[in-house]
C-alpha cells in the first residue's frame, strides 16, 4: 500500500473521540439511501436531544427525514439489546438469557473454530447496508473473514445488477452530479421515487420544475413521486429494456441522433439502432402493455428539450432483465448528445467517483485461498444444502435476512437448521436474532466513529460519536477485533493470518485506508473542508461540468458501449421475466406484485419503531394496494383482509383499492418484520431466489400471485 500522509490518520483519529462538552456534534446518517445525509447531533447533559439536517451540506439542505430525525428515538428505544444474549429455547422463538462479553466470546470463538477445522468455507459472513460506513460496514469484519479464508458473500441482494449494467455501459458506477438536476428541463424518474426513497433529491427536482421542466414518471405504481410528476407511463414491472428501444426507435426515425457525439465517443451504436429499429411503439406498447401515444410524447420531448437528465433507480432493476434494462436506458443519452451538458445525461449510482480502495477489507489476506462465493439473494437455497459445502456457521452484522431476503420460507428453514451456529450482531432483537445461538449487541451512529462515501451524490463524511454506548453495546469494529483475538488464541499456527496486525487496527486506521487520499478527487480545499466541516464534496469531473461532454466514460477504450464482447448477447436483450404476464403461470397467479419502500421505513430497520409503523402501514401492518377492477374481481373490498399467495408462501395484508396500482400489478409496500404482521409473514414469503441477468442479483419485484378475500375471524 502507498504510504498515507501522518496527518490524515492524526485528523482522522480527533475525529473518533467524543465531544468534550455538550453541543452540536457533526455527524452522518449511516443508512442505505441514495442521499447519505449531514446531521448535527445536539447533546444535552452527555443525552441526545435531537437529530436534524446539517444546513451546509449542499443536498441535505437541513433537513432530514421523518425517520432519521428520529433516529434519537431507536438509539434510546427501550427494546435495544443490551447485554450479549444466549439462546435457551427452539430457533425462532426468541427465548433467550443475558450473558457477558467474556462468555459470549468463548462460545462463539470455540464454535467457529471447531467449525474451522472441519472447514473454513463452513463459516458465512452475512451482512449489507444496515450501515453504509467504510468502518462499522466491512472495514474490520472483512478482515476477520478473509483471515478466516470463511465463504465469501456476494452482495447482490440490491443493486448488483443495475451496478453491472452501469460496468457494462458506462465503465463504473458513474453519472451526472445528482444536484445538478436541478437545472433540467426534461426529467424522467426511471424506476425511482425520490419522495419515498431520497428525498432530498426531490428538492432538486422541484426546484427544476419550478423553473419550467416537464417530469416523466416510468414506473408500474403512481408513486408519491409519480403523483407529482406531468406525465406517468404506468409500463408492466420488468418490461423496461422494450420502452428504452422503442424511444430508441423514434429518436432515429425522426432523425433527432447525435451522429457527431456517437461517432466520437461511443461503441456500437450501429447494432444497437438495429436492434431499436425492431421495436416500434406499437410493438414495445403490446410488450409494456401502455399506450403507443405515450412513448412517440415522451421520445419527443426527449429530443427536443435540453437540457435532459434522467434519474433511474433501483425498483427497476429487480426482475430478470434489471442489468439489460439499465444498459438499455444509459444508451439513451449517448444517443441524442444529451452528456454534452451539466444537467443532462443519466445517473443510477455515483459511487464510482469516489476513489475507494478495496484493499481495506484485506482480501490479500487469503493469501493463495480463494473460497467460494455464495450469493446473499439465494441464502435459502444455501442454508438448506446439506452435503459436503453444508454451511455450519452464519455471522450476521448488518442485515436482517430473515426478514429482507426472498422467498422466507426456504430462509427460516435454513435459519432453523438445530446443527448452524448463528451470531447475529444487532440493535434490536429482530426476526433474524431470534434465530440466533448467540446475539450480540451492537451501537448506533450516535455512539461510533466513522467515515462515509455516498451512491447518490457527490460528497465524503465523517461521523462523529456524540455520546458513549449504550449498555453494554459494542461497536462492530470492536467486536471484530476482539474475536480474532480469541481465535487467534484457540487457532494460533493454524491460521496464521488471525494475528496480522490488519486486525488490531484501530477505527481510524481502517478509515485512514478506506481512500486513497492522494486522488486528485480530494485535490484543492476538499480534505481541508472535509476535517473542518465534517463533510466535503470530491473533487471529479461531474463536480465541474458536464463530465461525458467529450466521452471520458470509465471504459476501456474510453467510449460508452451500447454492446459488450463479455456477453454472449452482446446487445441488451429484452427479456420475459422470471414469472411473467403473459405466462401459462399468470393462470394460476395472475398478478405482478411489487414490494417497494414505504416512505417511513428503511428497509426492515425502523420497522420496530412503533410511531413509524404507524405512518406506513394504515394501521401498524402491511396493506396491499389493488386497482379496483383487480380487487372487484376478486370480491375483495377496501380495509378488509386479503391473502397474497403463490406456491412459495403466503402472507396477509389489509386491502387498499386504488388507480394508483396499475391492472395487473399489487403493491405490497415493505419491508415488515414478519413478527409484526398478521399472520407472522411478511411479503418475501412470496418472492423468489431467482436471479437477475447481470450480477446475480435478487429478484423481487418479478413475482406472480394470486390474492383472494378472507372472512373475517367470527368473533
Ligand atoms: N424511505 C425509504 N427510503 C429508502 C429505502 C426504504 O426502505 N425506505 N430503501 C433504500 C434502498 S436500500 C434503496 S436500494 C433505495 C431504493 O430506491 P428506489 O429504487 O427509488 O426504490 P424502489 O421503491 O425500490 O423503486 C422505485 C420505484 O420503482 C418502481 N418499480 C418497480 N418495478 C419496476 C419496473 O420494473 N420498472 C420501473 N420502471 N419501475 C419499477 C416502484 O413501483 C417504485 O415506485 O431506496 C433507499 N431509500
Ligand atoms: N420484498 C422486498 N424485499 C427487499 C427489498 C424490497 O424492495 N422488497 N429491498 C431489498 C433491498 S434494496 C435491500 S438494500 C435489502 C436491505 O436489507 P438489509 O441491509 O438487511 O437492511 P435492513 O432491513 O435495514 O437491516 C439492517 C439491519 O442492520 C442493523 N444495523 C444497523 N446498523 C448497525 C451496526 O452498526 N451494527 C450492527 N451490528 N447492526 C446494525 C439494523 O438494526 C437492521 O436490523 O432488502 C432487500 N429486500
Ligand atoms: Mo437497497
Amino acid at each position: 500500500m502507498t504510504p498515507m500522509p501522518t496527518n490524515i490518520l492524526a485528523q482522522l483519529e480527533a475525529w473518533t473521540s467524543l465531544p468534550p462538552y455538550d453541543g452540536d456534534v457533526q455527524a452522518a446518517c449511516p443508512h442505505d439511501c441514495p442521499d447519505t445525509c449531514a446531521m448535527r447531533v445536539r447533546v444535552e447533559n452527555g443525552r441526545v436531544v435531537a437529530v436534524k439536517g446539517d444546513p451546509t451540506h449542499a443536498l441535505t439542505a437541513g433537513t432530514l427525514c421523518t425517520k432519521v430525525s428520529r433516529y434519537a428515538e431507536r438509539t434510546y428505544h427501550p427494546d435495544r439489546l443490551k447485554t450479549p444474549l444466549k439462546r435457551v429455547g427452539p430457533k425462532g422463538a426468541g427465548q433467550f438469557v443475558a450473558i457477558g462479553w467474556d462468555e459470549a466470546y468463548t462460545i462463539i470463538a470455540q464454535r467457529l473454530a471447531e467449525i474451522w477445522r472441519r472447514n473454513p468455507e463452513a463459516v458465512l459472513p452475512y451482512s449489507y447496508a444496515g450501515t453504509m460506513g467504510q468502518v462499522q460496514g466491512e472495514g474490520m469484519a472483512s478482515r476477520l473473514f478473509h483471515a478466516l479464508g470463511a465463504s465469501r458473500l456476494k452482495r447482490t441482494i440490491c443493486s448488483e445488477a443495475g451496478g453491472e449494467g452501469l460496468r457494462l455501459t458506462m465503465g463504473k458506477n458513474i453519472g451526472m452530479d445528482p444536484e445538478a438536476i436541478a437545472g433540467a428541463k426534461l426529467i424522467i424518474l426511471w424506476g425511482s421515487n425520490p419522495i419515498t426513497s431520497h428525498v432530498h433529491l426531490w428538492a432538486k427536482v422541484q426546484q427544476a420544475k419550478r423553473d419550467g421542466a416537464v417530469l416523466w414518471a416510468i414506473d408500474p405504481y403512481r408513486s408519491d413521486s409519480a403523483e407529482k410528476c406531468q406525465h406517468h407511463i404506468a409500463l408492466r414491472p420488468g418490461t423496461d429494456t422494450a420502452l428504452a428501444y422503442a424511444i430508441a426507435h423514434v429518436l432515429q426515425r425522426d432523425g433527432h441522433l447525435d451522429h457527431d457525439y456517437l461517432a466520437r465517443y461511443t461503441t456500437g451504436a450501429g447494432e444497437f439502432l438495429q436492434r431499436a429499429a425492431e421495436w416500434s411503439p406499437q410493438r414495445a406498447a403490446a410488450w409494456c402493455d401502455i399506450d403507443p401515444t405515450q412513448i412517440e410524447a415522451l421520445a419527443d420531448a426527449y429530443a427536443t428539450t435540453r437540457p435532459a437528465a434522467i434519474r433511474l433507480n433501483y425498483g427497476m432493476q429487480r426482475n430478470a432483465g434489471g442489468g439489460d434494462a439499465v444498459r438499455a436506458i444509459m444508451a439513451l443519452p449517448a444517443l441524442v448528445g444529451h452528456w454534452r451538458e451539466r444537467s443532462g445525461g443519466a445517473v443510477l449510482s455515483t459511487s464510482g467517483w469516489l476513489p475507494k480502495r478495496a484493499a481495506v477489507t484485506r482480501p490479500d489476506l487469503l493469501g493463495d485461498r480463494a473460497p467460494r462465493w455464495i450469493n446473499m439473494s439465494t441464502i435459502g437455497d444455501a442454508l438448506n444444502t446439506d452435503d459436503d459445502g453444508r454451511i455450519d456457521a452464519l455471522v450476521v452484522y448488518n442485515s436482517n435476512p430473515v426478514a429482507v431476503a426472498p422467498d422466507s420460507n426456504a430462509v427460516r428453514r435454513g435459519f432453523a437448521r438445530d446443527d448452524l451456529f448463528t451470531v447475529v450482531l444487532e440493535h434490536f432483537q429482530t426476526d433474524t436474532a431470534d434465530y440466533a445461538d448467540i446475539v450480540l449487541p451492537a451501537t448506533t451512529q450516535l455512539e461510533h466513529f466513522d467515515l462515509h462515501g455516498a451512491y447518490g451524490h457527490l460528497h465524503v463524511l465523517l461521523n462523529r460519536p456524540a455520546i458513549p454506548p449504550l449498555s453494554e453495546a459494542r461497536s462492530n469494529s470492536r467486536i471484530f477485533r476482539e474475536l480474532a483475538i480469541r481465535l487467534a488464541d484457540i487457532l494460533g499456527n493454524e491460521c496464521p493470518a488471525l494475528s496480522d496486525p490488519a486486525l488490531a487496527a484501530s477505527d481510524a486506521q481502517i478509515a485512514s485506508e478506506a481512500f486513497d487520499w492522494q486522488h486528485p478527487a480530494f485535490g484543492g480545499d476538499v480534505l481541508p473542508q472535509l476535517f473542518a466541516q465534517g463533510h466535503s464534496k470530491l473533487n471529479v469531473a461531474a463536480t465541474h461540468g458536464a463530465p461525458f461532454a467529450l466521452g471520458g466514460f470509465a471504459t476501456a477504450d474510453s467510449r460508452f458501449q451500447f454492446t459488450s464482447s463479455e456477453l454472449d448477447q452482446p446487445l441488451p436483450q429484452v427479456r420475459d421475466n422470471h414469472e411473467d404476464w403473459k405466462s401459462p403461470r399468470a393462470q394460476i397467479y395472475p398478478l405482478q406484485l411489487i414490494s417497494p419502500p414505504p416512505r417511513h421505513l428503511l428497509n426492515s430497520s425502523f420497522a420496530n419503531i412503533e410511531s413509524l409503523r404507524v405512518l406506513a402501514g394504515d394501521s401498524h401492518e402491511p396493506i396491499v394496494v389493488l386497482h379496483p377492477t383487480d380487487a372487484a374481481a376478486r370480491k375483495v373490498g377496501a380495509g378488509e383482509t386479503a391473502r397474497i399467495f403463490n406456491e412459495r408462501g403466503s402472507h396477509l395484508a389489509r386491502v387498499r383499492i386504488s388507480e394508483r396500482a396499475r391492472p395487473g400489478v399489487a403493491v405490497a409496500f415493505s419491508i415488515f418484520w414478519h413478527k409484526h404482521t398478521l399472520d407472522g409473514n411478511s411479503c418475501n414469503a412470496v418472492t423468489s431466489q431467482a436471479l437477475s441477468d447481470h450480477g446475480g442479483s435478487a429478484t423481487f419485484y418479478d413475482c406472480l400471485v394470486q390474492v383472494e378475500r378472507v372472512e373475517p375471524a367470527p368473533q
